[in-house]
Parts: C-alpha cells; structure tokens; sequence
C-alpha cells in the first residue's frame, strides 16, 4: 500500500462531506468553540499565506472537534471591491462574473485542501442576501446617529477615484494602490466611530494575553486617548481688529509647562490664518506656502520639515501677561484638539525645533541637568511664579485647578481616532441606502424595499462614478414625500461587510433569508473564540469589527462586547527572504504543491516550517523532508497489527520499550497545550516525529498498535487525509478518539548516579529505582575500580537517588 495522495485525499473529502462531518450542529446544551480565519478576498486563486492561515485554523478546529466541541468553522468571501472594477476595465469582464468565477475556483482549491469549513454556510459579501441586511444595519445606526453625512476634507486616491478611510492611508499614499493621495473637500458619510473611543480603548485591557501586544499597542496609540486643559489665550487688541477674532483655543497636555509658552502655532486651516488671508494682511508668498501645505495629508504635514511663517499678531499670555507671538506652523494638525498650540520649545521636542529654525525664544521652566529640549514628565518647577519648586505633575493639576476655578479653561480629553468615513465613489459595492429629495434632504430607503441593488448593465471605465453616470438608476421616489428624487450613488467601503460577517457565520444559516442576526444562535455561538489572521489588520479591520460588535449590540443584535475573544497574527510567507507576492515574481502555486505532494504535505510543510506568529521561509528541502516523514509513517503502519488494540503493560516492557513508549505519550502530553494554547506545532510535529524514531526496532505489537494510535490522532489535525486512512484500516475510523496520557508511562523506572572518590566525580551509571543499597554501591564501586584499587576505602556514602562517595587512604 504505497501512499497515494491524490487517492485517498478525494476518498475522505467524499466522506466528510456526505456525511456532513464539519457542519456546527444545532444542539446549543454542547460546550462550543467557534475558530474562525479571516476570510479571503476572491482575487483569483488561494496563495501561501491562504494555506497558511486556514493550515493553523483548520488544525484547531479539528481538535476541538476531535475532543468533542460543537464547532464552528466557517468559510466566506469578502467579495465586494476594487480589482473587481479594476478587472473589468482591463480585461472587459464585469465585476460580478470576474467575482463569482473566482469564488468557483477558490472554493475548489481550498476544499481540496482538506480544511474542515462548513459547506452550509459558505457566503460572499456582494450576494445580495447579505447586502439587505447590510444596508438595514445602515440605516438603523443612521437612525441611531450612528451614521452622519457632511462634507470634509476627505483622503482622494487619483489612482482608485475614490475616497479614503484615514485607516486606509500609509505614509501618505493609497494602501491599496500606492498612489499619492491629496485633500479633497466632498460630502460622504461617517460612522461615528468616535461614540465608542472610551470603550474600544477601554476593553483593550481585558484582551490583553489573549491578543499579540504589537496589536494592541497599535490599537491604543490609533485611538490615542490623552488627558488635559483647553484653555484661550486672549488676543491683544490690534491682532483682535486683523484677525476678526477675540482669542485662540489650545489644548495641552502640559499644563505645567505654561511658564515656558514662547510663541503660539497655528494650523494653515485655522479660522484667525483663514481670517487673515481673506483681509490681506498676509504676503502672497505665505499665502501660497499656506495653500501647498493645505493640499498635504495631516500625516504629510507632520513628517515634513518644520515651516512656518509669523503672521504678525500677538496674545497676552494669561498668567504673566506677557506678548507672545503667533505663527501658522505645517506641524499642527488642524483636526486635533482646537488647531493650535502653545508652544513650549524648552520641553517638547518639535516645538524646539521650530524655534531654533526660526530663532524664537526658548524658556526653561523644569529643572534638569540635561540639554534642552528635555522631555521627561519629572523634575521641579523653576521660573514659574507661584508655582516654582512643586513637582511637575503635581503642579499640572494645580494649574489646571486654577484654571477651572477662574472660569479660564477646562480638563478636556481628546482622541487621536476620527470617524469612519464610507462613501466610495465606485461601482462594485453594496449602495448606500439613501435618498436624496430636493424637498425632504436626505432619507433612508424603507427597509421593506432593501435591498437597494446594482444595476447589472453599467459601464466601468475607471473615470467617474459608475452608478452617478448610469441613464436611469439612481432615479427613484422619495419615500417621505412621494415625488420625484435620486438614490445615493456612492456605495459602501468594503470594510463595512467584513464588520460583521463573523456575526453572519454564526447566525443558523436556516434563518439566513428572514433575518441578519439570529438572536438564539448569537446567545450561543459568538463570540469567536479563536480569529487567526494576518497582522496587516491590526487596526484597520479589527478596529471596525470591535465597533461593529458594539454598535450592534446597542441595537439589540446581539450581546458581546468584544467580537473576538483571542487573537492570534500568522507571520508572511516568504521566499529568498522576500514576501511571496506576483510583482516580485517569487510565489510558489499551492495547486503546484498539491498536484506533485498532496495536500497533506503542503499543511505538514507550513506546520512544521516555523511557529505560526513567525515569518516562514519558504524552502523545497523541507517540503520534501514533510512528504517523506508521511511516507515514513506510511510505510512503517504496513507492520502494525490490524484490529482491536491489544493490552499493553508498561512492567512487560523493556528499555528501549519504555523509551519510545515515553516519547509518544510526551507528543500526546504536549499535543493538548499546543492545540490550545502555545500554537506551536512545529514542535509537536517533531515531538512525533522523535516518537517515529524511537519506535524504530521495536518489535512489540501492543506498543506499535497504541503508538499509532495515539500519533495518528496527534496529527490528524495538521494531515487528515493521511491520519484518517491509516486509522480506518489499522482501527476502524470510529475508533478515532484522542488519548488521555496514563501517568505510569511517565514514572522513571531507572536512577543516574554519580560516583565520586575522596570527593572528586569519577563516573556515572544507570541502576533500577528498585536496586538495595548493597547493590548500589556494589556497581559504585565496579564503575570506579580504575581508582579504589589496591586502596583501603574508609567510607561509603549514598545520598539517596543522587550520588555515591568513596573515602580511601
Ligand atoms: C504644550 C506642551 C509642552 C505640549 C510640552 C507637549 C509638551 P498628544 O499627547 O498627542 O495628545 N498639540 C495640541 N494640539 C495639537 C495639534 N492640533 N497639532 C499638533 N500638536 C498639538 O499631544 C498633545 C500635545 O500636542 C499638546 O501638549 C500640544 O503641545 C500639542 F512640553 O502643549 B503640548
Ligand atoms: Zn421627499
């Protein structure tokens, strides 16, 4: 029986499949886990990092089955966006074939993986069941204030033509595309993520051990709380008459500092510098400088060199009553706080940068022995008025107490995290579903006639919104007042459907065409005790999701706070220390993999190559070093005996029995915390593989058929198809139970001592636990005979279980 992959791969695929072996069952008085990998976008075929994930979920997953949890282990798509459109214009195809066929084809490739997902509820994102629902959730959080419409400055990818999230902008440039992505003033809607930054930081906290901490680092600095005094600095009066405004509002997270403010910072949006252009009291050249640095993202400011310009007004510092000069200043971000900063250049390091580039003045008012600029939270007040020589934290809060008491500022708190926003101008989406009336503004379709759904008959070009230059679909009635009005033609940001479709997936997909959620089944199934994905998620998706869970609990859906109980990022695949990805030409095809190895190779490779929150390096000598190891144990299964397992008793066995009888049951030991646990199943494959090894001659039947057993189960998880045959031929599939390790197996039968001679180790040697002393210290003495020779020995000492010490003349 030589191992044939392709055999008994498609054999057992049949069987779990007609027998329904991987769907969740319904009997919610069983214990549950719900094991969840982050679902695919269809580009077109599965790549490494695919096999990778769904390798690690599928193997927990399959544990938790195999000892006896209801499981839920689902599959989707994340079906709506861009390449889609992208597809269409360069290879004439529209977005919904090109989507539906890859989905037929990824589905093919992922089940030919063996991954144990169910089959019943199986959804992609752009199915219009799934967009109903989507779009009712839309409107109940519109309703809720949850969603909002106005019109801002939004991120504007030339590239894509469409807006986007603060999220889907690095360093300046389209996440997606790369493209340079400037300022554009454009109405859109906003999910009002901001009504839960207390919330959303605060549960960080009870994630902490079961999340990676890099994620939640990331999370907590995006959504970055910070605690401080707003306050107005009073114009003087001639700055009052240019600027047409009385004050200028800064935030500080430095009240202690206050003595050392120098100069006042502005953001080029700032109503006084706004002001003050409209008036003509500044040079045109400024003017200019000012509108290059409006076209820059807020992130682009920040990262450039410090520029700035005086604008010639001055405000009267509220504690000393001294002049202080303001400026407009690339560095201040015109969405925090209030726009403005007082600038303390003795204390904070971009503040000292900008003075000294443009010779401004720099007042120390903590103590230190360092340079300036100094930064630390810690030191005595100096040249501070009344509160010179306190501490300086202390001296924040008595600054800020003046402050309140004095009706002159208050303790505020900010956030770093901005509002959603989801309007994309591009066709393959789910539409918003809203309307616009010139009489009744904008109204919310009524849910009876959800969905609102693509047309099918568009023309994609890439230039311009599909839907807004469509002939005739955005016309519609107004549901309020009857007359003529225009659907929204934006449609959502694809990340609105992957919010929420782990909810979806737990809903019994029997209720599926009534209702989004079903109550019932979220009490059971959620959360998802187990998500695994990449960590290019970190804030993005999971941010989304974490809200999503808590907007849809304060809507009655469902009642979790937190959407994923444990996290776990799977590191890249990579190969000649590159990522696999087509531009750089390096990527390996898994069905390449399957077609020459199977299926079982490729997941023991990816198993066993590193551990899972590692980078895995691709490497061909290890994949044939996996496929061997299955033909190995292949192989050596042709010699154990069939049937019915034999009685094994751990006295009748000897050494090397008892050896490889501990190794197994030291694999089956660590097989529970790493399925579990420590998803290090690198070092379980090798725990079996070790077990193999010392299994090598033995010739005892009871001891092969038990070995087996228990190692076919260990690994059953990580190669199925291979662990199943095996198991039916040798012990009949029903039998397919995990062990629990007997205790004896792991007691030492054996004792190492040591021998020394006046105090020097001279040897040691092994002797059974149960020998007398007379017989210790008999074989002691054989093992040292070199040096008690013709000596007189004085003495002889045993410390129990340790050593054996000669005394000679
Ligand atoms: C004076 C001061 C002295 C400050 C000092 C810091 C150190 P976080 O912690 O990120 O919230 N700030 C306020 N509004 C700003 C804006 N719109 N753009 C850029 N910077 C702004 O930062 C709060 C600090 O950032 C505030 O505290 C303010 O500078 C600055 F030794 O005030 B600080
Ligand atoms: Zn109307």
């Amino acid at each position: 029986m030589a191992y044939e992959a392709k055999i008994i791969e498609k054999k057992w695929q049949e069987i779990w499949d007609k027998n329904n072996y991987f769907e969740p069952k319904n009997d919610f008085s069983l214990s549950k886990k719900y094991i969840l990998s982050m679902f695919p976008y269809p580009s077109g075929r599965i790549h490494m990092g695919h096999v990778r994930n769904y390798s690690i979920g599928d193997a927990i997953a399959r544990y938790y089955r195999k000892i006896g949890y209801n499981v839920l282990h689902p599959i989707g798509f994340d079906s709506f966006g861009m390449p889609a459109e992208n597809a269409a214009i360069k290879h004439k195809v529209h977005p919904k074939s090109w989507t539906y066929e890859n989905i037929d084809y990824m589905k093919k490739e992922l089940f030919s993986l063996g991954f144990s997902f169910s089959k019943k509820r199986i959804l992609a994102t752009s199915d219009p069941l799934y967009t109903k629902f989507e779009q009712e959730f839309f409107i109940k959080m519109y309703e809720k204030g949850l969603i909002y419409t106005k019109e801002a400055n939004v991120n504007w990818c030339e590239q894509d033509q469409t807006v986007l999230a603060n999220e889907q902008v690095e360093d300046g440039k389209c996440w997606r595309c790369g493209h340079e992505v400037v300022q554009k003033k454009m109405p859109g809607y906003y999910v009002k993520i901001t009504a839960y930054a207390e919330e959303l930081l605060r549960e960080l906290k009870q994630l902490k051990d079961k999340w990676p901490n890099q994620v939640l680092t990331m999370q907590e600095n995006w959504i970055g709380k910070s605690e401080g005094l707003e306050f107005k600095f009073i114009l003087d009066e001639k700055s009052q008459e240019k600027s047409q405004e009385s004050y200028v509002d800064v935030f500080t997270t430095r009240a202690d500092t206050i003595y050392g403010v120098s100069y006042i910072a502005l953001s080029v949006d700032h109503q006084i510098v706004q002001n003050l252009i409209s008036n003509s009291y500044l040079d045109h050249i400024v003017i200019e400088k000012i509108k290059q640095i409006q076209n820059q993202t807020q992130r682009e400011r920040q990262s450039s060199e410090k520029e700035g310009y005086f604008l010639d007004i001055y405000v009267i510092h509220p504690l000393t009553k001294e002049k202080i000069p303001v400026w407009v200043a690339n560095f201040v971000l015109s969405d925090y706080g209030s726009g403005a900063v007082m600038a303390v250049p003795a204390h904070d390091e971009r503040d000292f940068e900008f003075a000294n580039k443009y010779g401004l003045g720099i007042k120390k008012v903590i103590e230190c022995d360092t340079e300036l600029p100094y930064v630390q939270k810690s030191g005595k007040l100096i040249q501070s008025g009344e509160f010179s020589g306190i501490e300086c934290n202390e001296a924040k809060e008595k600054i800020i107490f003046k402050f309140e008491k004095e009706g002159l500022g208050k303790r505020t708190i900010n956030f770093k995290i901005r509002d959603w926003g989801v309007s994309r101008q591009r066709y393959w989406g789910a539409p918003i579903p809203m309307i616009k009336c010139t009489k009744c503004g904008v109204v919310p379709q009524k849910v009876e006639n959800l969905p609102v759904v693509l047309p099918e008959d568009v023309e994609i070009t890439g230039e311009g919104n599909p839907l807004e230059n469509h002939p005739s679909w955005k016309e519609c009635i107004c549901p309020k007042c009857g007359l003529k009005a225009f659907k929204e033609t934006d449609t959502l940001d694809t990340f609105f459907e992957s919010s929420w479709y782990f909810a979806r997936f737990a809903s019994d997909e029997t209720t599926w065409q009534e209702k989004a959620l079903d109550e019932k089944s979220m009490k059971y199934w959620m959360n998802v005790d187990q998500y695994i994905g990449g960590i290019e998620h970190a804030i993005l998706h999971l941010l989304y999701a974490r809200f999503f869970q808590k907007a849809l609990r304060d809507l009655g859906y469902l009642n979790d706070n937190e959407p994923f109980d444990r996290l776990l990022t799977q590191g890249m695949v990579l190969k000649d220390g590159a990522k696999m990805s087509k531009s750089k030409g390096n990527v390996v095809d898994p069905d390449d993999i399957i077609k020459k190895y199977g299926a079982d190779t490729a997941r023991l490779f990816i198993l066993f190559a590193a551990p899972p929150a590692k980078e895995l390096e691709w490497n061909n000598d290890a994949l044939e070093g996996a496929y061997r190891f299955i033909c190995r144990l292949y192989d050596k299964a042709q010699n154990v005996r069939k049937g019915e397992l034999l009685e094994l008793k751990q006295e009748n066995l000897n050494k090397e029995e008892k050896y490889a009888r501990l190794k197994v049951y030291e694999a089956l030991k660590k097989s529970e915390e790493v399925y579990t646990q420590t998803f290090a199943f690198n070092t379980l494959i090798a725990s079996c593989m070790e077990a193999l090894n010392a299994l090598g001659s033995c010739k005892n039947q009871a001891l092969e058929q038990e070995a087996f057993y228990i190692i076919l189960n260990i690994l059953e998880p990580i190669i199925p198809h291979v662990c199943f045959e095996l198991s039916e031929r040798l012990f009949g599939c029903e039998n397919f139970k995990i062990l629990r390790p007997k205790d004896e197996v792991f007691i030492k039968d054996t004792l190492n001592l040591a021998v020394s001679v006046n105090g020097k180790k001279r040897a040691e040697f092994e002797i059974s636990s149960s020998a007398t002393k007379d017989e210790i210290l008999k074989t002691a003495k054989e093992n040292v005979l070199k040096w008690i020779q013709d000596k007189d020995i004085i003495k002889e000492i045993y410390v129990e279980k340790k050593l054996v010490n000669l005394v000679i003349k």
